[in-house]
C-alpha cells in the first residue's frame, strides 16, 4: 500500500516539473508565426538530446591594438667605461713671475787660494836731469823702486812680464818751457799731457791711466814735439816720476806660478 502512495506521489512531482520547463521555454509569441505550422516541439517526456556540432572555423586575427602609454621612468644605468686618454694639448701662456724666494744657504768655503806673492810688478823712478831730448822714451835713472826690475832704465821703457792689469801715474816738473808728454804702448799713444808753462814760474804736469797688458808689452813716456828739448825738467830739490804697478793679474792654468 505504501508503495503504491509512494509511486503516486513521484508520478505527480515529475508531471509538474517537466511542465514547469515547458513554460520556462516559452517564447515570446510572434506576432508573424504561421498558426497553422505544425508545431513539433513536443513534451518533455517524448524529447530526445541531438548530437553535439563540430567547433566551427578559427576567425580571422584581430587588428592591432592602440599604443599604450609611456611607462614610468627607468632607474639611472651604471657609469660607464673610463674613456681613453686624450692628446696632449697646446702649451699654455707663461704664467706671471712668481714671488721671491727665501735665501738660499751658503756655499761651501773654497779652496786656500794662491799668495799675490808670486804676482808682483810693480816700479817706480824718476829723472836725475832734464830730458835732453824729444820723440825718444824718457830714460828715469832715478830708482826709488824696481824690485822685479821690470822697468830698464837703458831703453826709458816698462816691459812686461806678469799679464793682467797695471796701473802707471806719473808727476812731472815743467820747466823752463811748455810740456808736452804721451804714454806709448807698444809704439803707439795712448793718452797726451800738455802743460804751458809761465815765466818765472814752476809748473807741474801729471797723469795717470789703467791699462791691460799682455806678456812683452811695453810701456814708457816720450816728450813730443819739434822742437829739440822740452820741459820735462829735474834737479836736486824738484823730481819728475814715472811709477806703474799690477792691480791685478790675468791668471789662467798655464800662468800659475809664473
Ligand atoms: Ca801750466
Amino acid at each position: 500500500m505504501n508503495f503504491l502512495w509512494a509511486l503516486l506521489i513521484g508520478f505527480l512531482l515529475g508531471g509538474r516539473f517537466c511542465q514547469a520547463q515547458d513554460e520556462d521555454q516559452v517564447e515570446p509569441e510572434d506576432p508573424v508565426v504561421d498558426v497553422h505550422r505544425p508545431d513539433d516541439r513536443q513534451p518533455c517526456t517524448q524529447w530526445m538530446g541531438g548530437v553535439p556540432g563540430t567547433p566551427g572555423h578559427s576567425g580571422h586575427p584581430g587588428r592591432d591594438g592602440r599604443d599604450g602609454h609611456d611607462g614610468p621612468k627607468g632607474d639611472k644605468g651604471d657609469s660607464g667605461e673610463p674613456g681613453e686618454k686624450g692628446d696632449t694639448g697646446e702649451k699654455g701662456p707663461d704664467g706671471p713671475m712668481g714671488p721671491r724666494g727665501f735665501p738660499g744657504t751658503p756655499g761651501l768655503k773654497g779652496e786656500r787660494g794662491e799668495s799675490a806673492f808670486m804676482y808682483r810688478s810693480s816700479f817706480s823712478v824718476g829723472l836725475t836731469d832734464p830730458v835732453p831730448a824729444t820723440n825718444v822714451p824718457i830714460r828715469f835713472s832715478k830708482f826709488f823702486h824696481n824690485e822685479q826690475r821690470h822697468y830698464d832704465d837703458a831703453t826709458g821703457k816698462f816691459r812686461c812680464v806678469l799679464p793682467g792689469v797695471y796701473f802707471f801715474t806719473y808727476h812731472l816738473t815743467v820747466y823752463p818751457k811748455d810740456a808736452r808728454v804721451s804714454l806709448y804702448k807698444n809704439d803707439r799713444t795712448v793718452m797726451f799731457t800738455y802743460d804751458q808753462f809761465q815765466d818765472s814760474n814752476l809748473d807741474q804736469a801729471s797723469g795717470s791711466i789703467i791699462l791691460r797688458l799682455q806678456a812683452g808689452d811695453e810701456v814708457w813716456l816720450q816728450v813730443y814735439g819739434e822742437e829739440e828739448f822740452g820741459g820735462v825738467y829735474a834737479d836736486n830739490t824738484n823730481d819728475s816720476t814715472f811709477s806703474g804697478f799690477l792691480l791685478y793679474p790675468d791668471i789662467t792654468t798655464g800662468d800659475r806660478r809664473r
